[in-house]
């Protein structure tokens, strides 16, 4: 038993020597006092078979052995403690007088963003909701929906990417929407009539891109329905959303426009902000922007909708979210908002 308890301290004194951290100290006090299996317990268990006298001599030996190991454990642990702290006091420190650093390349909105959001805070103070929709949608939504069947000429007008084999209905082609007109039915499906609101989204056709034009564009759809809404609320609507984006002194123009989801259909302009109406570059003389298309909510579409046009009518429109863009800042060429040139960005 004596020399059990003097290996075990030797063993003891040997493993500590390779102690470097608070987690080996811990598998080492395991080692040697783990209630289960540790050696100096497993010692302590053994002392009940032997003989009184035996237990007498070898039990205050074996106390004496435990004790100091145990101190020793308690004093490489304060060791290591202080170890920690200075070597995080010699590494880390606050110097609390040192002035505030200057923040280097601080992030902002995107141009776009800022619109957007600006849009969302003036239509939600005329009572519009602000929703979201789907990018990847139905070609029914996107187009049959609209009163646009699988046949009917304005597809060309829209193509897209389609997408095969998409989840349950994949026997109806999906495809990145080329509009957010389809959430003028989803909008009267979920959320029933009236309805007052606004969904700001990602569109997507196939083009062959240009200063106007890209693959990869946002727009923001509106949709009004109740009873008794008549095309002045439309036009009243639209010159609110335009004096308020370019000045009060902004003019709209609407010219009849064929949309299959809305009759009668508009294209809508405005005075253009730079040459305010005399003619320039930007509105390519014309004194005119094109900034949006509406109308008044075609029958079919309500009854998709499921919304009776015979008791209630309304209008919709879809502004060229990007185009707004282009216009507020004066930005010629529509394929800089996304090409990641930082250079650009950080102009606004
Ligand atoms: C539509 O997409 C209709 N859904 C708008 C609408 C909604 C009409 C509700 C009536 C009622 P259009 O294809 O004209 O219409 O596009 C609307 C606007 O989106 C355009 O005026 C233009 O500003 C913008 N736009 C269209 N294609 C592109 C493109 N490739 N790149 C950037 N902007 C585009």
């Amino acid at each position: 038993m004596d020399e059990q308890l003097q290996k075990i301290k030797q063993d003891f004194l040997q493993d500590l020597k390779t102690v470097k951290d608070n987690l080996q100290l811990e598998e080492l006090e395991q080692k040697f006092f783990s209630r289960r299996s540790g050696e100096m317990t497993e010692i302590m268990k053994k002392l009940k078979d032997l003989s009184v006298d035996a237990r007498k001599k070898f039990g205050k030996l074996a106390n004496e052995v435990k004790k100091e190991l145990e101190d020793i454990l308690i004093e490489k642990q304060i060791e290591l403690n202080n170890q920690l702290v200075n070597k995080i006091a010699d590494t880390e420190w606050i110097d609390i007088t040192q002035p505030k650093l200057p923040v280097k390349d601080r992030g902002h909105l995107h141009p776009n963003t800022i619109i957007q959001n600006d849009l969302e805070d003036f239509f939600t103070s005329m009572g519009f909701l602000v929703l979201d929709g789907p990018e990847l949608e139905s070609d029914y939504y996107n187009f049959t929906a609209v009163n646009i069947p699988p046949t009917h000429p304005a597809r060309d007008m829209q193509d897209t990417f389609y997408i095969k084999d998409h989840g349950p209905d994949s026997d109806s082609p999906w495809v990145m929407r080329t509009q957010t007109s389809p959430m003028q039915v989803r909008a009267m499906q979920k959320h029933g009539v009236p309805i007052r609101a606004i969904i700001p989204g990602r569109c997507f056709r196939n083009e062959a891109t240009d200063v106007r034009h890209e693959h990869t564009f946002y727009q923001l759809e509106g949709i009004v329905i109740d009873k008794n809404i008549n095309f002045s609320h439309m036009k009243g609507v639209l010159e609110a959303v335009a004096k308020h984006l370019y000045g009060n002194e902004t003019v709209v123009r609407l010219r009849p426009k064929f949309y299959p989801f809305v009759e009668p259909g508009v294209n809508g302009e405005v005075t253009c902000f730079l040459c305010k109406g005399a003619g320039c570059r930007v509105c390519k003389n014309t004194g005119w922007l094109e900034i949006f298309g509406a109308g008044m909510v075609h029958p079919n579409v309500l009854r998709e909708g499921g919304v009776d046009p015979e008791k209630y009518q309304g209008f919709a429109f879809g502004f060229g979210l990007t185009r707004l863009v282009m216009l507020k800042y004066g930005i010629d060429d529509i394929r800089n908002l996304q090409n990641g040139d930082i250079r650009f960005l950080k102009q606004f």
